[in-house]
């Protein structure tokens, strides 16, 4: 039984072989990101059972990012190929704070052939947790149809539905972001989102407000990201605000949102508080944006343990 499924679109990531303007960027790495992807990542590093609901391009990217999810252990029974749509890319330009531009090469996302009929009923009863963003969506338009539908799986099979709504203006508008992040809401359990996020859904940035503008939707568990100032929970009435944990580094802020949401999946899995989850949640986030790459900053259980004093490792 799968612990979290996602459904995403996922790409080869160029990562810039200096920092500063692209233009002037002579190599790129081949790298692999996808925010859904990423999650499952971060999930199974730390010792979850995690599944990818994909469609990769007929080509030798597609199959290297399969291999890739399959070499971390994610399920990818969910996951084929399609001819005449390549595998999405995305060359990153990195500045010296860490600070991230994405170029997407993805109009023909392999992803947009998939059919809402064609997702398996029998992989849903058998998860807990559906994790959806607001990237799959934005993809393309008939990826909305297909979250719509494995959203209406995963309620009809009782699991739990986690949402990040990861805002690219790249994909869609403001305006459509807002109403599609809404339209979800009425099914979604844990909400993660960054607080800047929550502003383009609501026009909200006070924590207080977005909390009560999230009422009407009985949203079990909110979280709201804030970066280098932490993350509040809101969860059974009660509201917690948990410090950020501050990186040794900071060299490429992407994945780190994603390696939250992994953590905090894991805490609320595990049955911990909310203070405890968001912790760990956060300190994730903080050893993501440590390393290049979008998901090679993910930890494993064992280093996280390591990081907030609960075991001890022997280096040498
Ligand atoms: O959250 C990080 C992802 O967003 C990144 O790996 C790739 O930009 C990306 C996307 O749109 O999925």
């Amino acid at each position: 039984m799968n612990d979290v499924i996602t459904i995403g679109d996922a790409m080869i990531a160029f990562n810039p072989s200096k920092t500063g303007p692209m233009k002037f960027v002579p190599s790129f790495t081949k790298n692999i990101g996808g925010a859904e992807l990423n999650v499952a990542i971060g999930c199974a590093r730390l010792g979850l059972e995690a599944g990818w609901i994909s469609r990769l391009g007929d080509d030798e990217f597609g199959k290297y990012i399969r291999n890739f999810a399959r070499g971390e252990g994610i399920d990818t029974s969910q996951v084929d190929f399609e001819k005449g749509h390549p595998t999405s890319l995305n060359f990153k330009e990195i500045m010296e704070d860490g600070s991230v531009r994405t170029f997407y090469y993805r109009e023909k996302s392999p992803t947009a052939t998939m059919k809402p009929d064609e997702l398996s009923e029998e992989y849903f009863k058998q998860a807990k947790i559906l994790h959806i963003t607001g990237i799959f969506p934005g993809v393309a338009e008939q990826n909305l149809e297909l979250t719509r539908k494995a959203i209406e799986l995963a309620k009809q099979y009782g699991l739990t539905v986690s949402f990040d709504p990861n805002i690219r203006l790249k994909l869609w508008s403001k305006e459509e972001i807002s109403e599609v992040s809404i339209s979800f809401l009425p099914d979604v359990d844990i909400l993660l989102a960054g607080v800047e996020e929550m502003e383009v859904i609501f026009g909200e940035s006070d924590q207080e407000k977005i909390i009560e503008a999230c009422a009407p939707y009985d949203i079990e568990h909110i979280v709201l990201k804030q970066g280098e100032n932490g993350a509040v929970g809101y969860h059974n009435n009660q509201l917690v605000d948990a410090e950020a944990v501050l990186p040794t580094n900071v060299v490429d802020t992407v994945g780190a949102g994603d390696g939250f949401d992994a953590g905090y999946l894991y805490g609320y899995l595990n049955g911990w508080s909310l203070e405890r989850s968001l912790n760990f949640a956060n300190t994730i986030g903080s050893m993501v944006i440590g390393v290049v790459g979008d998901n090679e900053g993910l930890p494993y259980l064992e280093d996280v343990q390591m990081k907030l004093g609960e075991i001890e490792r022997i280096e040498r």
